[in-house]
């Protein structure tokens, strides 16, 4: 294929209230702010990306206000310095960038749909995905009850997903785990702590849940912790599964190397986007650790990218990706992402993330833009050879 040639990126930022409030360890999101990124080629082409910072540096450091100056003022400008000839360079070009790879993604799922849609072939198929039925299972935010959350679980096994994923919280955790087991027998069931708990206060609590026949335990100590997740790992039978702190391959291979997981949810916001989620899955593969797709309550944008990327092999959990009905009353795509009754997606075969925008209902939403043209923009030179060694990690 010929060099991609772009010429210009648009950032917009839409406001997409949920149709329930979503309660974790870190707060409650009642309203998404997502930034949507448009790349456009030198032919007119476009390709989208989603950003998936959340509005305060809660589940991590990034936000979309911080996400939308460093889009703008720093990976434009080093674009801009030097044009990506196709999707793969992007995540090099960018990594002398430290952090912010919730940014970073943005552009580069942007990129490589461009690259798919010119190349006329699915994003699955472009990135190496081999699976084209998607499991599918879902998050369940922390509710107002026990008999609230009983009710809420029923309907996702009624709708026929596959595995259920409850938040938990210190105070808030045991009770409701027991009670869902309880209730509902032998289903596969998980728990995710966003980081709220610690080893010096929190083992015995992991000790008596590592009873309840759990599919895995989510990032239970904080994101730094490698350490203290691999002591409270020895300790238990059931998985821990890191999201948090997983922000790139070297994280995974260190992680793994020391046994602070067996299992790992990979987000491509949170890792910097396909190329990098690529890495780490075939890494974990590699080392028989199963992985699954994360979500951060996307757009149907940042769904289709999800869908696509959890084709590869390595993705053998169900993930956190469910129909965009559960979350909004009108998404942005002309079609929905759709969940079949046995707790499936499939793959499409049109070009791209395979979903058609909405554009009606993109401006709509939309409530700021900006427009960047890379041969206008300042251009932000950087060293070739400190990239190369950096894009390792
Ligand atoms: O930790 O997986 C998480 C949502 C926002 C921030 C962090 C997380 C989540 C979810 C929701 O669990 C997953 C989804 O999009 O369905
Ligand atoms: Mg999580």
């Amino acid at each position: 294929m010929n060099a991609i040639g772009l010429k210009q990126v648009q950032l917009a930022e839409i406001r997409m209230p949920l149709k329930h409030a979503f309660e974790t360890s870190f707060g409650v999101t009642t309203e998404r702010r997502i930034i949507i990124v448009t790349a456009v080629d030198e032919s007119g082409a476009v390709g989208y990306g989603e950003c998936t910072a959340m509005e305060q540096p809660l589940y991590n450091h990034e936000s979309v206000d911080a996400a939308w100056t460093v889009i703008a003022g720093s990976i434009c400008p080093m674009l801009a310095a030097e044009p990506p000839q196709k999707a793969e360079d992007v995540a090099e070009i960018l990594s002398p960038i430290k952090g912010n790879r919730m940014s970073i993604a943005a552009i580069e799922m942007a990129i490589w749909d461009l690259e798919a849609k010119l190349l006329g072939i699915p994003l699955w198929s472009h990135l190496g995905g081999t699976n084209e039925t998607i499991n599918s299972g879902v998050s369940i935010g922390l509710q107002s009850s026990i008999d609230v959350l009983l009710e809420k679980v029923k309907i996702e096994l009624d709708a026929g997903y596959q595995r259920i994923k409850l938040k938990i919280k210190p105070g808030r955790d045991l009770e409701l785990v027991k009670a869902v087991r309880d209730k509902f027998g032998d289903i596969l069931l998980s728990v995710d702590a966003n980081s709220a708990y610690s080893l010096t206060e929190h083992a015995d609590l992991f000790r008596k849940m590592d009873k309840l026949g759990l599919l895995m335990i989510e990032q239970p100590l904080r994101a730094g912790d490698l350490i203290d997740h691999a002591k409270l790992q020895a300790q238990l039978a059931t998985p821990i599964c890191l999201d948090e702190s997983i922000t790139s391959p070297v994280d995974a291979r260190q992680a793994i190397e020391i046994g602070s997981c067996r299992i790992i949810n990979i987000k491509l916001g949170r890792v910097g986007g396909h190329s990098a989620a690529r890495a780490i899955q075939q890494f974990a593969r590699e080392s028989d650790i199963p992985v699954w797709c994360g979500g951060m309550l996307e757009s149907g944008i940042g769904r289709a990218h999800n869908i696509a990327m959890s084709s590869l092999p390595g993705f053998v959990l169900p993930g956190d990706i469910s129909a965009s009905e559960r979350y909004w009353d009108q998404d942005v795509l002309t079609d929905k992402v759709k969940v079949h009754s046995d707790g499936t997606i499939n793959a499409r075969s049109t070009p791209g993330i395979g979903y058609q925008i909405d554009i009606d209902r993109l401006n709509q939403l939309t409530v700021r833009t900006e427009t960047i043209d890379l041969s206008l923009t300042q251009r932000i030179h950087t060293p070739y050879e400190k990239r190369l060694s950096n894009a390792r990690h």
